[in-house]
């Protein structure tokens, strides 16, 4: 039986080495599994634009726990009842979408703790599960809260996001930030976003917090690793599908004799 202990998903994202993540936008418990069982370091399940019903949700849970994969859910907004939703299914840590100041940070934070830390209402249906140790003391310090940067506004308030407790790190959004900056969210290679990852990133480590982000393509991942992002999510499940299916089908036409 895979360790699923949640406490695994904050040793992997604060180790010294990289911690790559699958990104899972298709919701269905199944696919998770696949996800999980590719070796990732640690798996998102995306509420916010992932396609397909929430009731998957806890399969997916399922399917990453089968694989020991530590486990995280962006959830669709910032809001305490999907906070608290997904993390009573089981989830180790939370991504929180569009954060812009320390007030919301604070909240997400708080969410995401039971009192005297914050305000989580008590009812871990699945996450308490065979677990003896689940008193809010061991799981408000193993919960892992990461609210998301990518706006202007909030790379700019980035060291006091940072400072709120409770906050465990910071997420980039590199698409999100890059519209908000007039950018093509598909030129992730343009100068003026990547300085402003890379002051994310240096805040981060002025913290001593988690830097995580997301990159969409080969040569953001390349970028990212290179900078020294403790948490990278390498593209997303629908990306590396439709891209391993062009690649095959590329195969066989070239090989076709007719
Ligand atoms: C973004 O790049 O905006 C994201 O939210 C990554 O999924
Ligand atoms: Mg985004």
């Amino acid at each position: 039986m895979p360790d699923t202990s949640p406490s695994r998903l904050r040793s992997v994202l604060e180790s010294d080495t990289t911690a790559f993540g699958g990104w899972c936008a298709i919701l269905d418990g199944f696919v998770a599994e696949i996800m999980g069982s590719a070796g990732f370091d640690w798996c998102c399940i995306d509420l916010q634009h992932g396609v397909g019903g929430h009731g998957a949700v806890v399969p997916m849970l399922q399917g990453l726990d089968a694989t020991g994969t530590p486990t995280i859910v962006r959830v669709p907004w910032n809001e305490p009842s999907g906070i608290m939703r997904a993390l009573d299914a089981g989830a180790s840590g939370i991504i929180v979408p569009m954060v812009d100041a320390a007030s919301q940070a604070a909240a997400a934070a708080k969410a995401c703790r039971y009192a005297p830390a914050g305000s989580r209402s008590w009812g871990p249906a699945r996450a308490s599960l065979g677990r003896d140790d689940y008193t809010a003391e061991r799981v408000n310090a193993d919960v892992v809260c990461l609210p998301m940067v990518e706006s202007v506004q909030a790379v700019a308030a980035v060291d006091e996001i940072l400072a709120v407790e409770g906050i465990d790190g910071v997420f980039v959004g590199p698409s999100d930030l890059s519209v908000d900056m007039g950018i093509a969210p598909s030129r992730s290679s343009d100068d003026r976003l990547r300085t402003a990852v890379i002051e994310v990133l240096t805040a981060c480590r002025r913290a001593g917090k988690i830097a995580g982000i997301f990159a969409p393509d080969e040569s953001s991942l390349e970028a990212y690793t290179a900078a020294g992002f403790d948490m990278i999510a390498v593209h997303n499940d629908t990306r590396l599908l439709g891209q391993a299916a062009r690649s095959a089908l590329a195969v066989g036409r070239s090989h076709a004799a007719r």
